[in-house]
This record gives structure tokens, sequence and C-alpha cells, in this order.
């Protein structure tokens, strides 16, 4: 992977980032107008999420064509234009690669329908459904005609037939167009999914039945592994693979020996430190849950894809820290631990500022087709209006899908947003933390800064030194230097038992002198050069 792991990514969420014809919806050339704010944090990759032709039934990731620009967007002449200006100032573009399935509204779905020779079985048809659910609660099945299709997702995103060798043929023109665009590589959506290796019924779990027919096939390796070998190898790409319910030996399967499959990948089971059996029910954060799943695929997985936040989570600050006393305290706490860890940091659009969740009143607020499904199942199973609302609130995808706070007034747009403004943009917005050195978007900054300047935050290698209830802490070390990364995990002061040395390089809190007590949610690096003969 070499050089590659020196990257820093920036994921953008394109209808919530910039809207640049007062429309209230983020589009292209609102991207490009920030380029240089994006270019300012110094990271070098930009992801975004889904700009193809699309219904929206979930916001892009059901996509009705892969050759085009959704005109919500813009053109394909303003995609070109992103690309280039992106170039220009030595930022790569990366696009997410929706494959497992397209939007109902897609060509091919409806040459399948039509039962079209060469179409028919580009997607999954049964005469009787089995019993899958899919990830966004009830069946997997729904019917057209006299058949049954698959979807794993919403009714509206059928799961493409990868036993069919056409599919892959058109997938992989697909990714030489964007490649040959100028494009740097493709975050996977899903992709351990994509192979079904029968469609018996399948086991009964709680949220999810028949994963055993689909999840991590031989198929699947099979898959990537020609993906590279005739398509990506011929670029310089970067990949990552967004991987649901993974381990890290399966991580290390889909990553490693490098160069044959996908260059790193994202996995859940950091996320799931806040939950009881899906993510729906959350509990009380156990900050040392998370230390140990992160020491684990510190330990065990050869190069993770570190991130806190996507537009598919709740806001960090507001999960794992304190979006109100101690908001900014927090959040650099966190952007400490996601800077310190070994691997690749990705930062989602609202992140570097401390954007929290949002205080959604209604259903009616709510996009996500996620929420309003969940909404309606967890309602036939009898859980009372209160409960799910509740429930959506805090674990809604529109949480992190709310308009990019650029000033106190939104700076978003000038109509009104797609989705609701958090009404704290007024207090933690681009425009002011710009103008104070001492705010998180600063501290970000400083942070990218560090991790250009010293290998061993880049390379070095981790070891875990202290897993205590409320603080973590952490060794990394290449030949050059130590370094120790401290964090205060909770509201009130710890005191640290042993005394680091070197020099503390960042810390989310002044102090004449670093001694061993730790304020709330207080977060050092302490770097100390080797000496070298
Ligand atoms: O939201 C989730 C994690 O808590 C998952 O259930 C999520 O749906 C899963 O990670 C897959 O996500 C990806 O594919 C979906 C799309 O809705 C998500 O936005 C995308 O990130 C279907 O394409
Ligand atoms: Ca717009």
């Amino acid at each position: 992977m070499g050089l590659k792991k020196d990257l820093v990514v920036y994921q953008v969420y394109p209808r919530s980032f910039k809207d640049s014809n007062g429309d209230g919806i983020g589009d292209l050339k609102g991207i490009t107008l920030k380029l240089d704010y994006i270019k300012s944090l110094g990271v070098d990759v930009i992801w975004l999420s889904p700009v193809y032709c699309s219904p929206n039934d979930d916001n892009g990731y059901d996509i009705s064509d892969y050759l085009n620009i959704n005109p919500e967007f813009g053109t394909m002449k303003d995609m070109d234009k992103l690309i280039l200006e992106a170039e220009l100032r030595g930022l790569k573009i990366m696009m997410d690669l929706v494959i497992n399935h397209t939007s109902d509204e897609h060509e091919w779905f409806k040459k399948s329908i039509a039962n079209d020779p060469k179409y028919k079985d580009y997607y999954i048809w049964k005469d009787q459904p089995n019993n899958w659910t899919s990830f966004f609660g009830g069946k997997a099945w729904d019917k057209i005609g006299d058949k049954y299709y698959l979807h794993l997702f919403s009714k509206k995103q059928p799961d493409l037939n990868w036993n069919n060798p056409d599919v892959m043929e058109d997938i992989k023109n697909v990714m030489s167009f964007w490649l040959d665009k100028g494009i740097y590589g493709f975050r996977c959506d899903v992709i351990n999914i994509i192979f079904k290796s029968s469609l018996e019924n399948g086991k009964k779990h709680l949220v999810l039945t028949g994963k055993e027919h689909y999840h991590q096939q031989d198929g699947m390796h099979k898959i990537l592994k020609e993906l590279r070998k005739d398509i990506l190898s011929k670029y310089d790409t970067f990949t990552v693979g967004e991987t649901v319910m993974v381990t890290p030996k399966q991580a290390n399967d889909l990553i490693y020996p490098e160069d044959e499959e996908l260059d790193m990948i994202f996995s859940f089971a950091h996320m799931e430190v806040d939950q009881v059996s899906n993510k729906w029910f959350k509990t009380k954060f156990k900050p040392k849950k998370l230390m140990k799943v992160l020491t684990k695929w510190q330990n065990e997985v050869y190069w993770n894809a570190n991130y806190l936040e996507n537009h598919d989570q709740p806001r960090s600050v507001s999960r794992f820290g304190d979006d109100q006393i101690y908001h900014q305290q927090s959040a650099k706490m966190l952007a400490t631990l996601l800077f310190g860890l070994k691997g690749t940091p990705y930062i989602f659009q609202g992140q570097e500022i401390g954007m929290t969740n949002c205080l959604f009143n209604d259903m009616s607020e709510f996009q996500d087709v996620e929420s309003h499904t969940i909404y309606k199942v967890a309602g036939k199973l009898g859980i009372p209006k209160k409960i799910r609302f509740k429930m959506i609130q805090k674990t809604s995808r529109d949480n992190a899908r709310t308009p990019m706070q650029w000033t106190k007034d939104g700076g978003f747009s000038k109509a009104k947003p797609w989705l609701k403004q958090n009404s704290n943009t007024k207090d933690i917005n681009v425009l002011d933390q710009e103008h104070n050195a001492h705010s998180i978007l600063h501290y970000y900054r400083k942070l990218i800064k560090l991790r250009k300047k010293y290998s061993v935050l880049r390379y070095g290698e981790f070891e875990s030194v202290s897993e205590k209830k409320f603080v973590y802490i952490f060794k990394r070390s290449d030949s050059y230097s130590d370094a120790f990364v401290i964090l205060n995990m909770s509201n009130r002061i710890q005191k640290l038992k042993e005394t680091y040395e070197g020099k503390v390089v960042i810390s989310n809190v002044e102090k004449k002198i670093y001694d061993s007590v730790l304020s709330p949610y207080e977060a050092r690096i302490y770097i100390k050069e080797k000496s070298r003969d």
C-alpha cells in the first residue's frame, strides 16, 4: 500500500455540504466553492458519497444511472470541474461505488422486469420469497407481477445478481469510466454482502435473517480479486470497503496480501459498543468497551481505516463525548483518539467543528428511509410510539446529515434546506472557529500537521498501555521516536499513575506543567525522539 498509508481522508455528503444555487440541496459547485476550505484542513483525499443519478429513496445509495450526475447536484461538466479544481489543489477524489444493488428505476431493472433476455437475470428473482430480512427492517423480498425480487435494503434497492458475468462486465465499465476521468478510487458500499451463494431460508437472528448465505462468501473474494486484476491495478487507486459484521480475521482476508482485493476496510465493531442487540437499542456509553474493541483491532488487523463518524452514524461528540458542558474538550479528545491510532484517519464533514446530533421533534422532520421503515416495523412489534420515537431521535442517520454549519445563521443555503439545520449553528460553525485559535477546527489542523511531521504517528507500532475505566493510554513507536497518547474519556478529573517522558506535542488543555492530573476529557500526546548514533 506504500505511501497510501500517509493519507488523510475527508468525507463529503454532497446533499448537505454546500448549496450553490439556492434550492436547498447541496451540490457539486458548492463543493468546488469549498475546496480551499477542505484543502486548508490538510487532508489529501475527498470521499464523495454518491452523486450519480438517483431517485433518492436512500439519498443516492439507490443509483439509477452510474454514468451520469444527479441533476440536483449539477452536470458532468460540474463534476469534471470539481475533479480538475481538486487536482490543482493536490486533492484526490474517491467516489462511492454502490454495487450490491441499484435503484429500481435503473434501466437494467426495468428491462429485467420486462424479461429482456440480456437483463432478466441481472437481479435476484424467485417464485416464492425465502425468510431473509432487510437491513432496514422487514422482509427482504417484494413482488412485481408474479415474481419476487431480493432487496437487502429498501424495496427501491433491488440486489444485483453477481452470479451473472454480464453484471461484472457492466460494473467494470462503470469503474473504468470514472477512473479514466481521474477519480482516485472507490469506497465500496456493503461490499462483503454482494455475493449470494444460495437462496435457502436462513437462520433467524434478532434483526437479520439469512446472512450466512451472503455474508463474506468465497464468491465475494473472487469478485474483488477480478476487479483488482482487470481494472484497479491498471491505475493508481485507493480502495476502502464498507464491510458489515466482520471479524479482524475477515478484515485481514480482504486487505492482505496487499494489492489483491481492497486497501483497507471500514468495520463496525467499535460502533456497537453503546448498543444492546442492535443499533436501535442504545445503552449508556462505557469508554472501556470502546478501548477494548479499538485495541483488539489495532493489534489484530493489518491496517485499519479509522473513523468515529460517517453519514450513517450519530455524531461522535454526542455519543462518546459531551455535547454540552465539555463540547469543545471532548470533541478534541475524540480527535486525538482518531489521529493517535494506527491506520488511515477519516473525518466526516462537520466533525472537524464538533457538529452534534440534532433535536428532531417529530417523525415528519426525518428524511431517512431507514428511520421511517424502522419506526413502522417497531410499531408492528408493539413498541409504543414514544419509545420508538426516542430510539429514532438518538440513532437516526439524519443526525449526521443536517446541513454543514458554515456560519452563525447556517451559511449552507439561501433557501430552506432539504433537512433541518441544527439550531446550534449559532454557536458551532466554521466561521467562528476560523477566528478562534483554540477552536476544534484549528485543533484538527494541528493534528493533521503533526501526523505529517512525525512518522511515528503514521507508521508507528501500536501498544496498549492502560485501559482503565476512563483513561485510555497507548504507545506508538518506530525507530525514530516513541509517542504516548493519553486520553481522559470522562467528565471528571483522573489521575495518572506513571510519568511520561518527552514533549507534549499537542493537548486540548493548556497547562504550564503537564503533571499527573488529567482535567475532564483531557488529551495529550507525548513524543520522545530516540537518540541515534
Ligand atoms: O446504518 C448502518 C450502520 O449502523 C447500517 O445498517 C448501514 O445501512 C450499512 O452499514 C450499509 O450502509 C451503506 O449501504 C446502505 C446505505 O443506506 C448507507 O448509507 C451506506 O453507507 C445501502 O446502500
Ligand atoms: Ca443546490
